[in-house]
Parts: structure tokens; sequence; C-alpha cells
């Protein structure tokens, strides 16, 4: 019981920073994305697909968020973005205080695009309001279909789910119509893409999609 009020305590004061967060995006007309998902499900290399085809046309920024490390920055940096790195010291997910401290080392003046992402976890991250437009879940095959069902919140709070390494899927018992069935059930508005980031199939459908929300937040 007592769990319960600290813990709805810590959501209230997280979301009033998140709103300052949304307040700060939507002043500035910048589409900001929260990428989860398990670990190694293909955040970081989906990142690296949507920079390489997003970034000769908008600007873009991305805050990584790790335990300890800052290995997945290091992979941003190499595309020559603007990244910050946020180590939450062993926490199991981001906050928004922690994105309103990181925010004064983006220059979000004529931002396009701002990526963050969230750390490898498929409960903890979907309850914090970051100040986010979209919750994007990125799964793999390789994880198996019955994910969705066993961690409802983060499919309910998503507005896409990515499903990655569909070219391993022969290898796996991966089964797509039960998949379909569970997902749809759980959020019957969440948009599905189905990527590779090792044969790169799917993936301009998926840019095409963000393209055009980073358009709209631009013109609103
Ligand atoms: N076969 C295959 N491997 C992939 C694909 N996408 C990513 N990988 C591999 O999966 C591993 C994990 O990828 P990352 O992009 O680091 O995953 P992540 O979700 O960012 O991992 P964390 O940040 O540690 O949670 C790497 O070895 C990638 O090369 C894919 O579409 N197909
Ligand atoms: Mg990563």
């Amino acid at each position: 019981m007592k769990q319960i009020v600290i813990k709805k305590s810590v959501l209230e004061s997280n979301d009033k920073i998140a709103a300052m967060n949304r307040t700060l995006f939507n002043s500035e007309h910048v589409f900001t994305i929260n990428l989860l998902g398990s670990p190694g499900s293909g955040k970081t290399s989906i990142l690296e697909n949507i920079i390489s085809k997003i970034s000769c046309k908008y600007n873009l920024a991305v805050i990584e968020g790790d335990l300890y490390t800052a290995k997945d920055a290091a992979r941003i940096a190499r595309y020559n973005t603007n990244v910050v790195q946020v180590n939450t010291g062993g926490a199991c997910h981001l906050d928004a205080p922690m994105i309103y401290k990181a925010l004064p080392y983006i220059n979000t003046t004529n931002l396009d695009f701002l990526v963050i992402e969230n750390i490898g976890n498929l409960v903890c991250p979907a309850s914090y309001d970051l100040g986010e437009d979209m919750k994007v879940v990125v799964m793999s095959v390789t994880e198996g279909n019955d994910k969705p069902l066993k961690y409802p919140s983060m499919f309910q709070r998503s507005h896409i789910v990515i499903l990655n390494k569909t070219d391993m899927l022969s290898l796996t018992d991966f089964n797509k119509e039960e998949f379909y069935q569970d997902i749809y059930s759980l959020n019957e508005t969440i948009k599905v893409f189905e990527v590779s980031c090792r044969d790169g199939s799917g993936l301009d459908q998926l840019i095409d999609c963000l393209m055009r929300a980073i358009k709209n937040k631009k013109d609103v």
C-alpha cells in the first residue's frame, strides 16, 4: 500500500516535468519519439538507418539512455549527429527530469526531429512520459510472438511497433498471425512496420511515416 502511494507521487512529479519538456518541443516544433524495446531488439540499428536517410533533409538530434556506458552514443556520433548520453547509473528507465537535464546540451532551435533511445526494457519505460509525441516500440522476431500479451502496457501505450529482424523469421517459430491478433487486441490503432536492418526491407515505409510526422509538426 505504501509503495503504491510512493509510485504515484513519483509519476505525478514526472508528469509535471514531462509537460515542461513537451511545451519546449511544441514551441520549437520538434517532433520527438521515445524509442523503446527489449535489450538487443535493434533500437540503435534502426536509429542508424533513420539517421542515414533523414539527416540530409531534417535536423536531427539524439538522446541516448544507457545504464552505464556510452556505447550507443559513440555509434550515433559516427554519423556526425548531435547526441547526448544520459547514464541512469543502474535505473531501468529514463524519466522526464533526465531529459530536462539533457536538453541544454541540444540546440533545439532549428531542430526538426529528436529521438530518445530508452533503456532496453519492455516494462518500466512504458510508465514514464518524457514529453514525446510518440512512443515507438521495437521488438524482434527472435523474442517470440508472445511478448505483446506478456508486456501489454508497452504495446498499449505505443503508437508504432517495429517488428525487426524479419530476415531471421524462418529460423524462429514466430507466428505472425498470432502476433497481429494479439497486438490489435491490445491496441487497435497501433501501426506495425515489419523491417530488417540486415537486408533493409521495410525501412523505407517506416522512414516515410516518420518524415510525414516531422513535416506535420513543422507545419503546426
Ligand atoms: N539479423 C539481424 N540482426 C540485427 C537486426 N537489427 C539489429 N541486429 C543485431 O542485433 C544486435 C543488437 O542490435 P542493437 O541495435 O544494438 O540493439 P538495441 O536494441 O539498441 O540494444 P540495447 O541498446 O543494448 O538495448 C546487434 O548485433 C545488431 O547487429 C536485423 O534486422 N537482423
Ligand atoms: Mg541500443
